[in-house]
């Protein structure tokens, strides 16, 4: 159901003053059983390892490596998985229209960017560490200011299938600094003053800035399904999203054949992702953190 001028204007409210919003009702019905049966395939291949894109537990960001237990599936539009309800949902016109909303863009704006799946892991409960996902948590208090003044031109979100209580933040700490409680509890562990957990009953979605300080904890007894993505919306010519996206490896998007699988309502989207990545071909590939 698209929402209307004065719903969009409230949720972009909420999202500027607390750097998150959780919205309903994201996920059209016809669409609920499929994404859920696309969603265990897609996890089930990840634990088999007959898909090698994952998220390995002990490594919270890019680049991944191998190990023993999954905690998240990477670019499940990927032709390969041969799963198009996700690029369909991905297509689909209120997440679109909430996105746009959020970004202060049009949809003709919009850029394809991030689909990946978080899972729970199987055999242990697993944690992150507070962060923020493009400002390393050992930043001095002037490099955090001077980061969190760049504008990121994206949307982040986590639409679950299941209810899911995994992400936990510091509402409205998307654009200033640690507080020194803060940050002696991010850097040396301990309790974490104003944390709050974001639960998602099952078809709500949260959109986040990806700034907002934020950590994941997951429980092996709880399943999570979890649909976790972005998109973009730079500018002409701006390639700074290029730092945040890259490092996911979205070479196969620029593959003909791939556009043709999409719903026509990406392809503008995938043909500014392409531009970016042709943009950047053969300059060196740098990540938003060592962990
Ligand atoms: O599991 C989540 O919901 C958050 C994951 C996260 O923070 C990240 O991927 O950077
Ligand atoms: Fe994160």
């Amino acid at each position: 159901m698209p929402f209307t001028k004065s719903q969009l204007d409230e949720i972009v409210n909420k999202y500027h003053t607390d750097g998150y919003v959780i919205i309903d009702g994201l996920i059209p019905d016809e669409l609920y059983e499929p994404l859920c049966a696309a969603a265990d395939e897609v996890t089930d291949k990840a634990r088999r390892r007959e898909w090698k894109d994952v998220r390995m537990v002990g490594k919270q960001f890019p680049p991944w490596v191998e190990g023993d237990d999954v905690w998240g599936v990477q670019n499940i539009m990927h032709p390969d998985l041969a799963q198009p309800v996700f690029a369909q949902w991905y297509g689909s016109d209120d997440l679109l229209d909430v996105s746009a909303a959020l970004m202060g863009v049009t949809r003709d704006d919009m850029q394809f960017e991030l689909f990946n799946i978080l899972v729970n892991p199987l055999e242990k409960d697993y944690a992150l560490s507070w962060h923020r996902d493009d400002i390393k948590a050992t930043a001095t208090p002037e490099e955090e200011e001077e980061e969190l003044k760049i504008k990121h031109y994206s949307i982040q979100w986590n639409v679950a299938l299941y209810d899911d209580a995994c992400l936990t933040a510091i509402p409205r700490s998307h654009n200033r600094v640690r507080t020194s409680a803060e940050r002696k509890a991010n850097l040396e562990g301990g309790e974490m003053p104003g944390a709050q957990t974001l639960a998602l009953k099952k078809g709500q979605g949260v959109f986040y800035n990806n700034n907002i300080m934020h950590v994941g904890k997951y429980n092996l007894a709880v399943k999570r399904r979890t649909l976790h993505g972005c998109y973009g919306c730079p500018p002409p010519g701006d390639t700074s999203r290029a730092r945040n996206l890259l490092q996911h490896g979205l070479g196969y998007a620029t593959d003909p054949a791939f556009k043709s699988t999409l719903p026509q309502s990406l392809w503008p989207m995938v043909d500014r992702l392409n531009g970016l990545q042709a943009s950047m071909e053969g300059k060196e590939q740098v990540y938003s953190q060592d962990l």
